[in-house]
């Protein structure tokens, strides 16, 4: 024990399971020591200098960006790996298609082997964190153990964690055991496991945030998806945001759109000039992840269980998102992006020109213009760089962060990027016809996951990679959900990523978009006009406030367009893929899909 825990304390917890889980993991994984992290300024501190002295994170110009860091991952080791990525249960059949699946004892077994000695000569930090804030009976808690500073830094900005922890998981309390090591970041030992029937996260062979921050993710989405289930509520890969109105009313939405499709720029919009004017302000409550509960009151409420925001660097400027670029000014960590001589830091489409030299994502020298070998453009920054950042930083964020009882959800919206196929907006006809739409959605893969970009796939309420269960179980309990809920949200979809025949966008998107919720919103309210097509009620053009937008009245038109030829092609696929989840589809999902292909042909 002695070697195991060195300090001067035995470990902060009278949990016995859990000192019991973390000596265990020490003695599967032999560090030097194990620390447990308090969550303390001190301890912060602490541990950035002995990163910054092993060349972990490099401190940036603290002059010109206080309190941020820079961190290089390796270069095969930039985004998800979901095909190293695997729900483990006793019975393959109960991750369904979607999912990878390994039996636990397999999965322990060979994570097992790359984890034998992995920490060896290195620390081991338990990490005690909370999704959601503390106390809320929303909150999940978990305990990471890792052996990098870099997720020790970075799990401190997403999630709350320390000793307040602790203290609220008192001597019995439920926890998400995680364990995660960068062992060799091989990635032919890499693997990201979950074990929902043993409330358990294996990680081992990745240093990359989406498959080590073990909170986000692989917690909060693919392990709480499969808590949601068995507890009556929903756990989603959506954004919140308040939208205040012009009489000072709050109402909130939660939208689903698949990574790197514009959720942190959503989240945190400001209002275009014309709406600004009538009173519109905007409040960002998450931008990834919501949990959402049908309260006593029958109407679905809503948190965002994180507490920092983990967002794509490249293409963040003061156009695209001002929020996000007053929110990274300082305490953040900046991964995989262009280092300045100046210890600053650069990426494509930002708002500054490319500097003329640099370190870029892979550590060599930059400079604009380089190409390599095939003759292609060298990128300073990785596609997927990222910024981790406090939320509480943001400008816009809704002090209804750290409400324990969150916010209610009037709209629920889903999106896709689609060149053509899908109009702007439109409105599900029911909660029922709402689900088929979201079972349904369809975007092309951008640089989030590894794979081939541009690829249409089929992602079905942005949960394709994160629903730890069989998703016709998944779609099942959205529509038990309907069942309780009093209050139902009106379920959209919105496409922003519509196209000319020149593959120019129709719509300008970003700050625009408010103009969307506020017909979403209007319509939630009964107070916008809809005319009904065979998918949905999309808006008249009168019912849109597109004042000093100088949108011509024919793109309009092409934006809401409704191909029939298209959306019969498009049931074809639908159907192909709805089938690929056999009988555990829900019959009232097929009902929908043949009462909308009966329309369109109609
Ligand atoms: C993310 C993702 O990082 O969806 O949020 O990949
Ligand atoms: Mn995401």
């Amino acid at each position: 024990m002695a070697a195991i825990f060195p300090q001067k304390s035995a470990p902060p917890t009278k949990h016995l399971a859990l000192k019991r889980w973390v000596s265990d993991m020490a003695t599967l994984c032999k560090p030097s020591r194990v620390v447990w992290i308090d969550g303390s300024e001190e301890e912060k501190k602490r541990l950035e200098d002995e990163a910054v002295a092993t060349g972990e994170i490099i401190r940036l110009n603290q002059d010109k960006l206080p309190g941020c860091f820079y961190h290089r991952t390796a270069v095969n080791d930039v985004a998800r790996t979901e095909h190293l990525t695997y729900i483990c249960t006793k019975k393959k059949e109960d991750v369904g298609p979607t999912n990878n699946w390994m039996s636990p004892k397999e999965a322990y077994k060979k994570a097992g082997a790359y984890f034998r000695g992995a920490m060896k000569g290195r620390t081991m930090y338990v990490i005690p964190f909370s999704m959601g804030p503390v106390g809320s009976p929303f909150a999940k808690i978990g305990v990471e153990v890792t052996d990098s500073i870099y997720v020790v830094l970075n799990m401190r900005i997403m999630t709350r964690i320390g000793q307040k922890v602790l203290d609220f998981l008192g001597a019995e309390g439920e926890f998400t055991k995680c364990l995660h090591s960068k062992a060799d970041l091989d990635i032919n030992k890499r693997l990201i496991l979950h074990f929902p029937e043993d409330n358990t996260i294996w990680s081992v062979g990745s240093g990359y945030g989406g498959n080590v921050l073990l909170g986000k993710k692989c917690l909060s989405l693919r392990i709480a998806s499969h808590m949601a289930k068995q507890e009556g509520w929903l756990a989603e890969h959506m954004l919140i945001m308040g939208i205040e109105e012009p009489n000072g009313h709050v109402e909130y939405i939660a939208a689903a759109f698949p990574s790197a499709c514009g959720k942190t720029n959503l989240a945190m919009l400001i209002p275009p000039e014309g709406l600004k004017a009538k009173g519109y302000k905007i409040w960002t409550v998450g931008d990834d992840i919501a949990w959402m509960r049908i309260d006593t009151d029958g109407a679905l409420w809503a948190i965002n269980p994180e507490a920092g925001f983990f967002g794509v660097a490249p293409g963040t400027n003061s156009r695209t998102n001002p929020n996000a670029m007053a929110t990274i000014k300082k305490n953040t960590i900046f991964t995989n992006v262009l280092l300045k001589k100046d210890f600053t830091v650069w990426w494509e489409d930002s708002d500054e020109p490319p500097p003329e030299e640099g370190i870029d994502w892979q550590g060599r020298p930059w400079r604009p213009g380089l190409k390599d070998e095939k003759g292609q453009i060298v990128k300073a920054a990785h596609a997927n760089s990222r910024f981790t950042v406090p939320a509480s930083q943001c400008p816009s964020i809704s002090f209804r962060l750290e409400h324990h009882h969150g916010v209610p959800i009037s709209a629920i919206v889903f999106g896709g990027r689609r060149t053509h196929v899908a109009p702007l907006v439109y409105e599900s006809f029911s909660w029922q016809h709402g689900v088929y739409v979201g079972a349904t959605m369809a975007s092309e893969r951008t640089a989030a996951q590894v794979g081939k970009l541009g690829e249409v796939r089929r992602d079905p309420m942005a949960m394709l990679p994160f629903c730890g269960y069989h998703m016709g179980d998944y779609f099942a309990h959205w529509l038990e959900v309907d069942k309780r809920l009093e209050k139902k949200p009106k379920i959209f979809h919105v496409n922003w990523f519509r196209t000319d025949e020149h593959g120019k966008f129709l719509w300008p998107g970003y700050g625009e978009n408010l103009r969307i919720l506020e017909w979403i919103l209007d319509r939630c309210n009964g107070k916008s006009q809809g005319v009904k097509t065979p998918i949905g009620y999309i808006p008249t053009p009168e019912s849109l406030d597109l004042n000093g937008l100088h949108l011509p009245k024919e793109t309009l038109k092409k934006l809401l367009e409704i191909d029939r030829f298209t959306w019969i092609q498009e049931m074809e696929s639908q159907k192909e893929f709805l089938s690929s989840f056999g009988d555990r589809l829900p019959q009232e999902i097929w009902q929908e899909w043949e009462e909308q292909n009966k329309r369109l042909q109609e």
